[in-house]
């Protein structure tokens, strides 16, 4: 992280007569004591990334591959009870994942070398969890090679996942000793697999308030990386690349990645955003009001991380549940088309191959991408321009182009300065509004409704000092039908279903319909007679469709009854493991089956240990 000395700089501008735009802050910038709302927008306007985070900026598509013990126990968080001996892919190919992301476009390959339950899909020295416990390749194979060896071999750049929340190891908690642990892990990862462009640390851990706490040495484990793998960029909690703050997809419109949000491994991240009022979710983490606000700035720019399908490990029962060519396309418009890096998930099956129902949706959405991108109807749309607030440039448009997707970069090696742009359409002697739009960054995309224009207008409507223009471009992106992954939450018909000892609005928990919502302001249990016997091998769990996830059950119990009085609690793990930060329906499995009149779904705790619960929806399983 290079830093300028500020005071220095500024006397060097003035007294040089050097247009003070020439200095340019690396990574991070710390505003002098005394900087005015102005003196700090155009210090903004200079902060400019490192070498490895533009190169990490201009991937624009990468994948994540979620694979491990998860896959063949079917959840989603392991407990860390798992026996490695189920570790067991019959034909795993890393060429295969590899090959299928290169022709599908993606740069990247990231592996959860150890996701939360422990598993360690390398032969690491630190623990016997790993690929050495399990017969597959008779505890001699080791995944994270092969992937390395596979990515050398495509020309795809390679990352790991390492997940600092271990529910295994039994130091976790143990401070010093889980640090050593985890920077044990970490040296192997970066040491013994060549080249690692990216590291990925969840900042997942369902502890709760009477689990293990473990405070980590993010400075040592940082340090680490960077005496290891100068290259990589650290994400999520690492300073590099920042979490965009959900799991669907979505990213901003408006995107800062010059931004005040410091990043939650620095001891002063807590007290410094609270006193700005932003968190990682915030709408805004770098307009002008905070700016003027913070003390320093981060470049911090923003990854969305989705998976293709609702989990992010591999669920046969999901195989129709794999994302439509129109959902993933909209998650490009709004992750890379909202200046942001794409990170997608596909998660090898158990074969330890990337299913035949996601290699199809990816060939797909690259064909897709492909003939959408393929001709840019703007005439020099590729040359570089400058101007301020209220330049305007004019473009020809190839004859006849019929376009409805305009696309804008700023040359973000000179930092991100625009705030907002205006683009215009000439057609049959007049000027329309066709396109507007806040922040461009890296890559900004709009898209509006088909038209054939004659020339455009790009007009920058605010930037921060002189904004630089990469390129220009329209396309045409063909409609697509929305198939969408609708889900059954329930095998059998719910109207004979009635609720045991609520208040009627609980029937909102039963009614089909994922909308409606039922409420309790308590952690109330709901009971439901389902009006004859059932045999009963799991149920469903739906969240709230709002925004506003309070309520949302966490840990859970599930019982069964034949009279309503005498309860037999079902066999499952007792918790929605991700649904804090992945919403979908969870489909909760027993193994077994029960015979059951009642069920009863009661809530352990909400995912911020508040007392109330909500339900979107409840369903029960059979097949
Ligand atoms: C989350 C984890 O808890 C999920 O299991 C998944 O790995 C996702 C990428 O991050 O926080």
């Amino acid at each position: 992280m290079k830093q300028l000395a500020l005071p220095f700089l500024f006397a060097l501008a003035s007294l040089t007569g050097l247009h003070a735009q020439e200095t340019y802050y690396e990574k991070h910038v710390a505003f002098p004591a005394n900087a005015t709302a102005g003196e700090k927008l155009d210090i903004a306007s200079r902060l400019v990334p490192t070498p490895q985070q533009l190169e990490w900026q201009q991937m624009e598509l990468t994948a994540f591959l979620h694979f491990g013990v998860n896959t063949f126990t079917g959840r989603e968080w392991g407990d860390g009870t798992e026996d490695p001996a189920i570790f067991n892919p019959t034909a795993l190919d890393c060429e295969q994942w590899v090959r299928t992301l290169k022709e599908a476009g993606f740069k990247m390959a990231l592996i959860t070398a150890k996701h939360h339950d422990g598993f360690c899909l390398w032969p690491t020295k630190t623990t016997r969890h790993s690929v050495v416990s399990s017969p597959w390749k008779n505890g001699k194979g080791d995944v994270v090679r092969e992937l390395r060896d596979a990515c050398k071999k495509y020309g795809v750049k390679f990352g790991v996942y390492l997940s600092p929340w271990d529910r295994n190891a039994d130091c976790y908690g143990d401070s010093p000793a889980y640090n050593q642990f985890f920077i044990e892990q970490l040296t192997e990862l970066l040491t013994n697999y060549g080249e690692v462009h990216e590291v990925w640390f969840d900042g997942a851990n369902g502890e709760g308030p009477n689990g293990k706490k473990q405070i980590y040495d993010w400075d040592a484990i940082l340090k680490t990386i960077r005496r290891l793998q100068p290259k990589a960029v650290t994400a999520i909690m690492g300073d590099d690349v920042r979490w965009v703050g959900n799991e669907k997809g979505i990213g901003r419109e408006t995107e800062w990645s010059a931004t005040a949000l410091t990043p939650g491994i620095y001891p002063r991240s807590g007290e410094q955003n609270k006193k700005l009022g932003i968190y990682g979710k915030a709408k805004d983490l770098g307009g002008r009001d905070i700016v003027a606000r913070a003390t320093e700035l981060f470049w911090y720019p923003s990854e969305v991380d989705v998976s293709i399908r609702p989990g992010w490990f591999y669920h046969a029962d999901q195989d129709k549940q794999v994302k439509s060519l129109n959902h993933l396309t909209d998650i490009y418009f709004k992750s890379v088309g909202y200046n942001s890096v794409l990170l997608l998930n596909i998660p090898p099956d158990l074969r330890g191959l990337i299913n035949e129902s996601d290699v199809q949706r990816l060939k797909e959405f690259s064909a897709y991408l492909k003939k959408t991108f393929a001709r840019n109807y703007v005439v020099k749309g590729n040359e570089a321009w400058h101007g301020t607030s209220g330049t305007v440039r004019q473009y020809d448009v190839q004859k006849d182009a019929l376009v409805n997707t305009f696309m804008i970069q700023e040359d973000i090696s000179k930092g991100q300065r625009i705030e907002s742009f205006l683009v215009e359409a000439y057609k049959d002697g007049s000027w329309i509004h066709v396109a507007e739009g806040t922040t461009v960054g890296y890559k900004r995309l709009v898209r509006f409704s088909d038209t054939c224009p004659e020339r455009i207008r790009v007009t920058i409507r605010s930037a921060r000092g002189m904004a630089n223009v990469s390129a220009v471009g329209l396309f045409y992106a063909e409609p697509l039908a929305d198939k969408s992954e609708e889900v059954q939450l329930t095998d059998i018909p719910v109207d004979e279903w009635q609720v045991v000892g609520g208040s009627e609005d609980s029937r909102q928990a039963i009614d089909g319909d994922r909308k409606t919502v039922w409420r309790a302001s308590a952690l109330t249990p709901l009971v439901i007679d389902m009006g004859h016997e059932v045999k009963v091998n799991g149920f469903s769990y739906a969240p709230s469709l709002e925004e506003d996830l309070t309520g949302t059950i966490y840990k859970y119990a599930f019982y069964v009854s034949l009279d309503g009085r005498s309860w037999t609690k079902c066999e499952a793990s007792g918790e929605f493991s991700n649904i804090m930060h992945n919403p979908v329906p969870y489909f909760v499995r027993f193994g077994k089956t029960y015979p059951a009149r009642y069920f009863k779904l009661e809530p352990v705790s909400e995912i911020n240990n508040k007392n109330v619960v909500t339900i979107g929806e409840v369903g029960i399983l059979t097949k």
